[in-house]
Parts: C-alpha cells; sequence; structure tokens
C-alpha cells in the first residue's frame, strides 16, 4: 500500500518530513484515501437515532428503486431512504414570516461512501428532489445513481415569497452561505447514522447559483469538503445582477416602445444575434485550426473580432444582416461591461462567442433584468431594500448606477453583511486550505453566459495562479465550454461528467487533463435544438483546463481524438 495514501493532513502535523512541501506553490498536497463503499443500516428508525440539534425531520420513508419525479420529467434512482426536515425553524422579527432551511436528503441503500450536497440554482427557495445531478445539457447519471447520499436544500426560505425573502436579514446569510455551514454537519451525521459511518469523502457541486455555493463552500467550508465543482458560478452575483440592469438599460436605448414600454427583445432580433454570431466565428473559429463552429480560443478572440469594424453597418432598414451604429454601441458596451457614469467597472466583460446566437441567452439578456434581476436586487442586495421602489422594468430602467449601486456594498443596523460580503466567496483567491488539505476543485463555465460572464471566473482563475506561483493547477482547474450558454445549451458540446473526474482526481491523484463532452443532436437522448445541423449529432470534444485550448490536430473533425489541448499561441 502506498504509504502517501494513508497520510491525511492531521498527520502531516507530526508527520513533517512526509509532508514537506505540502501546501507551497506547485508543491506536493496530501493525497486523500480512496471512499469505500458500505451498506444503508437503518432507515425509518433515523428520526430519532439521527437526533441533531436544531433539526426537524419531517418524514422518512423507504423508497424503492424506481422513477422519482423531477419538474415536468422523472429520473431513475436506486433503492434508498429518503428523510425530509428543516432546520432552524423561526419566525422573523423584520418582515413576521416563519423561515427555516428545507431539505431533503436521499440515502442509497447501496452506498459508495461518499456525500454529495447538491447546491441549487437561482433564488433557491425550493428543495428540488435530491437526485444529484451532476451539470451539463441531456441526461447524465446522477450523483444519487452513482450511488453518493445526496442532500437538497432551499437554502433557508420558501420559493413562495419571491425574492421578498431579502427583507429578512438572516434569511438573506441564510442564501449566501450559512444554510450549506448549517446543513452540512447535520447532513454528514445522518449519514454516520444511517451507514454506520461517517462519509469518507464529501463533494459539493452545482451550477449558476449552485456554482456560487460551491465556490463558496471551497472558501468557507474548506475543511467540510474534499471536492468542489462549480458550474457557471454567479460569485459575484450582486455585481452580475446589477450588470443585468446595466443591459436593460443599454437595450432600451435601441428597442422598440410599444404601449409606452420598451420591449427589450426588439433591440436585437434572433437573426441580428445569429448574424454577430456568424462574423464572430469568421474572425475566430479558425484560430484553433478548424473552422468547425466552436470558438475554442476565446482569449485571442477578443483581440481579433471587433464589433464595431467587424459587422456590417446598416444602410437602410434592419434586416438581419447589418447593425445600426446605435445597436453596435449598444452591444459593444454590454460585452464591454457594465460602468457607472465615471466608467468605472460594475463587473466584468463578456466575450464574444459563438453562442450569443442561442435562446438562453436572448432569455437572460432580454427577458431577466424585469423578472429576475430587478427584484434580486431590489429585495435581496440592496440595504437598505429598495423595496418600496415600482418594480420590474421601472425598476431596471430606473436604477442609477451611480446612486444605487452602491447599495450592493452597504450595511445598516439590520442588515449588517452587505450582499458583496454575503454572496461571494471571502478572499475567493486564497484556497490555501483547500489546497493544504489535498482537496481539488473544478470549475467549468459556458463562454456565452448571458449572465454570469466566463471572462469573470478567468480573471478569478487568474488571480488564484497568481496566489499560487503561478500555477494553480495542482488543485484547481477551470474547463471553459466554448458556445455553451448559462449551464447548458447553445451551439455546444455540453454533455460531461466532471464529478467522476474530481473524484479520481481526489481519491486517485488523476489531474483532469482533459475532460470529454458531448453534443446533443438530432437522435441523442435529449436533443439540444441549437447544435447546428452541419455537426455530427454526437460529435465530441475535449474540454481542456484554462488557459489550454483545443486544438486540431488532423483527423476526424467530428471526434475528440482529433484534438490536442495546447497552451494558445500569444
Ligand atoms: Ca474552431
Amino acid at each position: 500500500m502506498d504509504v502517501r495514501k494513508s497520510l491525511s493532513a492531521g498527520t502531516c502535523a507530526t508527520l513533517l518530513a512526509a509532508c514537506a512541501g505540502m501546501g507551497g506553490p506547485g508543491g506536493s498536497t496530501p493525497q486523500l484515501v480512496a471512499a469505500k463503499p458500505g451498506m444503508l443500516q437503518v432507515c425509518s428508525d433515523l428520526v430519532e437515532k439521527a437526533a441533531f440539534p436544531g433539526a426537524l425531520y419531517t418524514q422518512v420513508t423507504a423508497v424503492p428503486a424506481g422513477k422519482v419525479p423531477v419538474g415536468n420529467a422523472s429520473v431513475d434512482a436506486p433503492a434508498h431512504c429518503l428523510v425530509q426536515g428543516r432546520m432552524h425553524e423561526r419566525v422573523s422579527a423584520v418582515d413576521g414570516n416563519r423561515y427555516a432551511i428545507g431539505f431533503e436528503m436521499r440515502l442509497p441503500v447501496d452506498w459508495n461512501g461518499r456525500f454529495f450536497y447538491q447546491a441549487n440554482g437561482g433564488l433557491d427557495g425550493v428543495v428540488i428532489p435530491a437526485m444529484g445531478g451532476i451539470g451539463g445539457g441531456g441526461p447524465a447519471r446522477t450523483a444519487l445513481q452513482m450511488g453518493f447520499a445526496v442532500i437538497s436544500s432551499d437554502a433557508g426560505h420558501a420559493g413562495s415569497l419571491g425574492p421578498r425573502f431579502g427583507i429578512d436579514p438572516q434569511a438573506r446569510l441564510d442564501y449566501g452561505y450559512n444554510a450549506v455551514a448549517q446543513l452540512t454537519p447535520m447532513a454528514k451525521n445522518l449519514i454516520a447514522k444511517a451507514y454506520g459511518r461517517g462519509p469518507d469523502r464529501s463533494y459539493i457541486g452545482g451550477c449558476s447559483n449552485g456554482g456560487r455555493h460551491a465556490m463558496v463552500a471551497a472558501a468557507r467550508s474548506a475543511r467540510d469538503y474534499d471536492g468542489v465543482l462549480a458550474g457557471d458560478p454567479g460569485y459575484n452575483l450582486p455585481r452580475a445582477a446589477v450588470a443585468q440592469l446595466y443591459g436593460a438599460q443599454q437595450y432600451a436605448k435601441v428597442a422598440n416602445v410599444t404601449a409606452g414600454q420598451p420591449d427589450l427583445q426588439s433591440a436585437f432580433t434572433p437573426a441580428e444575434m445569429n448574424f454577430v454570431a456568424q462574423r464572430v466565428l469568421a474572425r475566430c473559429d479558425a484560430l484553433d485550426g478548424l473552422a468547425d463552429g466552436i470558438v475554442s480560443d476565446v482569449k485571442a478572440c477578443k483581440t481579433q473580432f471587433d464589433v464595431e469594424r467587424d459587422v456590417p453597418a446598416c444602410t437602410g432598414a434592419r434586416d438581419g444582416q447589418c447593425l445600426t451604429s446605435a445597436q453596435k454601441t449598444v452591444l459593444a458596451n454590454v460585452f464591454a461591461g457594465a460602468r457607472n457614469s465615471a466608467g468605472k467597472p460594475i463587473y466584468n466583460s463578456f466575450p464574444f462567442d459563438a453562442g450569443i446566437s442561442g435562446s438562453n441567452w436572448r432569455e437572460w439578456k432580454f427577458v431577466s433584468p424585469p423578472t429576475r434581476d430587478a427584484g434580486a436586487v431590489g429585495f435581496i442586495f440592496a440595504t437598505p431594500p429598495m423595496a418600496d421602489r415600482p418594480g420590474g422594468l421601472a425598476f431596471a430602467l430606473g436604477f442609477d448606477m451611480d446612486k444605487d449601486a452602491p447599495a450592493i456594498e452597504a450595511t445598516d443596523p439590520v442588515y449588517r453583511e452587505s450582499a458583496m460580503s454575503f454572496m461571494p466567496p471571502p478572499d475567493a483567491s486564497n484556497l490555501s486550505t483547500l489546497r493544504n488539505r489535498g482537496a481539488k476543485m473544478i470549475v467549468y463555465h459556458g463562454t456565452s453566459d448571458p449572465v454570469f460572464s466566463s471572462d469573470d471566473t478567468a480573471a478569478w482563475y487568474e488571480r488564484l495562479q497568481g496566489a499560487n506561483g503561478g500555477d494553480a493547477s495542482s488543485f484547481a482547474r477551470y474547463f471553459p465550454v466554448p458556445g455553451m450558454n448559462h449551464c447548458a445549451g447553445g451551439p455546444a458540446t455540453d454533455q460531461f461528467d466532471m464529478l467522476t473526474a474530481l473524484v479520481s482526481w481526489v481519491e486517485q491523484g488523476q489531474a483532469p487533463e482533459r475532460v470529454t463532452a458531448s453534443a446533443r443532436g438530432p437522435g441523442t437522448p435529449a436533443v439540444n435544438t441549437e447544435v447546428p445541423a452541419d455537426w455530427s449529432p454526437s460529435r465530441t470534444r475535449p474540454l481542456c483546463p484554462y488557459p489550454q485550448v483545443a486544438v486540431y490536430t488532423g483527423g476526424d473533425a467530428e471526434s475528440a481524438a482529433s484534438f490536442a489541448c495546447r497552451a494558445r499561441t500569444p
């Protein structure tokens, strides 16, 4: 047996020689011991046996193998024990509403020895069935099917409140970081009582706000998690939400006005965005060695594509084959990143990429600002809440980037932590605790994500590299997903299993050099209608760890085997 596998961070303290260099930039870190399988020993008795301070178990049920309804679909699950409950139920002294951290756990009879915290997205507020979705598009094996014990949570508030849960200061903190902090020890205790031992290895994963939860856990709960999987992380979520309002104000400048209201969707038609995407491809597609509808070298594209220069100006009416001068200015502003009137950045830039033709891109850019972001900023992120203002589009268009945006950094006697304190990971580029324990982190991000910018994630990763002597790849890797919209969709190979790659890295020391992703074209189990018709429906591509990009090396253009992950050319 490899003696290194018996080492943990704890034993390193007494085995200094064996752990020399541990934690230094590029130095070795402890190899965590692989999880061992186990069997569920108790289910219905867990109510008494797994008693935990602050936790109330409302239902404990043995579930036979079969389909579990999840939204409008159903997902296969192995036989498991379902535990539902809530923690820290209370009545708010601020808004009088009842709050609790609702959760469910699904504990498979055949257990792989691991715990998976399923971090959900959006505003949370719903205990989505704890099937353990692993990210990316289409059907993939769930963590529950793989044998993980899985928890899911509403992050401390009921969805019926919408964003108004932000009126309660504690509910803000629960949403930001405290639900994960409270649920994690409760879940590990439940696992210990159910299987006769606690989890050998623990993982947390999610996309969007779930990716943010995972990134926050990497910083705040580094001792509790051995593997972190963060997809399209909104780790600067309050800034991204304000940037959405900035976008609405920009689109309104070129939108048609209907019944006195700008129709944001009309600012750029689907044909116009598809046309811009084609112009991006004309400049950037072949930079990676193959014109295949995928811009792998997004960074190089930033210097190659210029919307002012490379998109023809309309000489007559808008016909989908041009943009007006005003449209170009608006698009350039939005992609350059939200700013205040002094030019001070509020949020990062977005890369131009082929996926800006996607329907999900349109949904987030043009529909979300009044329906999602206005409420999130006004009720959850602003201190004090801007609860007395008109909501929706009026809020988005009336939001002052100079006077109002600083509210996401503000505190007062009722709201003692600002949104920029409780939402992002504190000191996001300092992951020394995670690194020194031997834990690992995988981040992925669609480069055509319209709401959380992959430029922002790349900037975080570059800061992380800087904090680790220029190379963080020994414990954290970032995989851009070309063309992918917010967490899935777009003209992309958006189906992949990074959880298995993460487990191999954490438990076997096999660092992911590349992760194979597949398209979901016609005839595949869950079709992505935005896979271009000239692609093989099951095209594969390697996703490469940043700053490497997938470069074509010859052979079948539809196969990942024809590509290598290489450092991009300067
Ligand atoms: Ca290409």
